[in-house]
């Protein structure tokens, strides 16, 4: 979650109260997420394992609603039911623990009642924290002492991480508190322990400046139903006989087919605090489709199957599909069919079939000894983008773009295709390791020659912030998409009068002995899962 998302998502932070009688914690915080709460922390003091079951439902209403779910003190909990991160009290356990347990992505808080507190808090692991009391209150028995709106300025002013402000506050205290710089308010028994929790949760949360949301959504439990709200309004395809709905489709014959596959999965590829659902089905039909893109193919038919968790919602998988659609359309391929089922976290599998050229099917082995090696546009820039959103930076704005939604190159394809170029791979794991294979499939050394013409302009402001070396990003980084190829120089003349971006890259030679013969050591490929 970059920085001014996790500052949105602090405004109407919601605590559950574990005693209350007639009115439990869940249903707490669907009142708390239909009267527009931004962010909800389960607390429970007196915390068992027979709590579970009720932990996990509430996750699975905040991961519907995509609230991020906090829980309070237990990070193994927090591990075990998935959720978006932890709070910590000075005396509990160590931040930086939470993050290696949770993950460096994971919402990591602490409280930290006053200026004094902060002067001796590590905040290196920390994405917010929690400051109070501010006004007196019974919720904490052992709260530390009440700090006032001054006391709560001194320390928003004073923090270098989003402050949010508890202990007290009720809808005639809480903008004053964003006025003194709290991100948000904190908020449980003016809620919990109102005649109408309900109504009160809709003042403190326009005192807050939210808006409650149109609907409160559940998870998904009717395979079939989504299914056919998914398929629906596909456009006809030339290709298919029968389409989508039947158990299998029919696709007229194709002289040249061409199939390949590929996989997205939630915390390996993409997440959801990083990417919107539609990014994510646009960006996965996009990887899909650049490797028929690589082979000179034409998009015919695309299949996908999903996995999705208990808790996604209808229509979380209606905006991934929104997305699937947009980039289907763009490439005039349409949806062969899918499969649904239960997973731990939403995976998208894809096969795609595409139509292959009949005068040529480019092939990694097709480099010859000096042919130049070039490429179709910048590279480096997603690894970037993704390192970014690791860090929660949101200052390069193009590089996060890159990173979220690539194109598959078939407009450059089509330029490649018509010059005869015969080697082409598509750079999906950085350009070492990309470049590396064709040099092993053709049997030649690639000599990779990278002038500063190769580094993106927006690359090097980033690369100076986080003392990075721009050759590194493009090494190593991976996700460009963008096309690499071999070909004798005067076909690359005709190729870049269409292609004007495509740049030199590195030469090819006779083996030498070692495939990259300077490739510097400590580059390894980008590889999904290792970050
Ligand atoms: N930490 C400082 S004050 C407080 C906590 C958990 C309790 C806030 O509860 P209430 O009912 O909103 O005053
Ligand atoms: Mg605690």
């Amino acid at each position: 979650m970059l920085i001014n998302q996790l500052k949105r998502a602090l405004r109407f932070y919601f605590i559950t109260d574990e005693d209350v009688p007639g009115f439990p914690p869940i249903q707490q915080v669907q009142s708390a997420i239909r009267a527009g709460a931004t962010i909800i922390q389960y607390r429970n003091k007196s915390f068992s394992s027979r709590f579970f079951e009720d932990v996990a439902a509430i996750r699975n209403i905040c991961k519907c609603n995509a609230v991020p779910f906090i829980i309070n003190d237990n990070i193994l909990l927090a591990k075990a039911v998935s959720a978006d991160g932890v709070h910590l009290g000075q005396e509990d356990e160590d931040p930086t623990l939470a993050k290696r347990i949770l993950g460096i992505q994971s919402i990591v808080g602490m409280s930290v009642s006053n200026k004094d507190e902060l002067h001796h808090t590590d905040l290196s692991s920390c994405d917010y924290i929690g400051t109070g009391p501010v006004f007196s209150t019974r919720t904490k028995r052992d709260a530390k002492k009440v700090v006032g709106l001054s006391g709560l300025n001194a320390v928003a002013t004073a923090s270098p991480v989003p402050v949010v402000a508890i202990g007290g506050i009720d809808e005639t205290t809480a903008a004053s508190c964003i006025k003194q710089g709290a991100a948000g308010v904190a908020v449980i028994s003016v809620i919990t322990r109102a005649k109408d929790p309900f109504q009160k949760a809709l003042q403190v949360s326009s005192a807050c400046g939210c808006v409650p949301p149109s609907t409160v959504v559940s998870p998904w439990n009717d395979e079939f139903a989504l299914i056919k709200k998914l398929i629906k309004n596909m456009p006809a395809d030339p290709y298919l006989d029968v389409a989508p709905g039947d158990d299998a489709c029919l696709l007229k014959s194709l002289d040249r087919p061409v199939i390949t596959t590929d996989t997205q999965k939630e915390g390996v590829h993409f997440r959801f605090d990083w990417q919107t659902p539609q990014e994510v089905g646009s960006k996965a039909v996009e990887v899909a489709l650049s490797d028929l893109a690589a082979s000179y193919a034409t998009p015919v038919s695309l299949f996908v199957n999903l996995g999705l968790p208990d808790y996604i919602s209808d229509q979380i998988v209606e905006t991934i599909y929104k997305g699937v659609k947009k980039s289907l359309a763009k490439h005039n391929c349409t949806l062969g069919g899918g499969n649904i089922s239960l997973g731990l976290e939403v995976t998208l599998d894809l096969f795609a079939v595409g139509l292959g050229r009949d005068d040529i099917f480019p092939r990694r082995s097709a480099a010859l000894p000096g042919h130049g090696l070039y490429c179709t546009g910048p590279l480096g820039l997603a690894r970037a983008g993704l390192f970014s959103l690791i860090r929660k930076d949101d200052a390069f704005k193009e590089l996060i773009e890159k990173f979220k939604s690539p194109s598959a190159r078939f407009d450059a394809a089509h330029v490649l295709a018509e010059n005869q170029v015969g080697c082409v791979i598509d750079v999906s794991d950085g350009l070492a390791g990309d470049a590396k294979r064709v040099a092993e499939a053709s049997e030649v050394s690639i000599e990779l020659d990278l002038r500063s013409s190769a580094f993106h302009p927006a690359l090097v402001p980033f690369c100076e912030k986080y003392h990075l070396k721009p050759e590194e990003m493009i090494l190593a980084g991976g996700e460009d998409y963008e096309l690499l190829f071999a070909c004798p120089d005067d076909v690359f003349e005709n190729v870049k009068k269409k292609l004007p971006e495509a740049y030199y890259i590195g030469r090819c030679l006779e083996f030498q002995g070692t495939h990259m013969v300077n490739l510097p050591e400590n580059i390894s490929s980008f590889q999904h899962g290792k970050r």
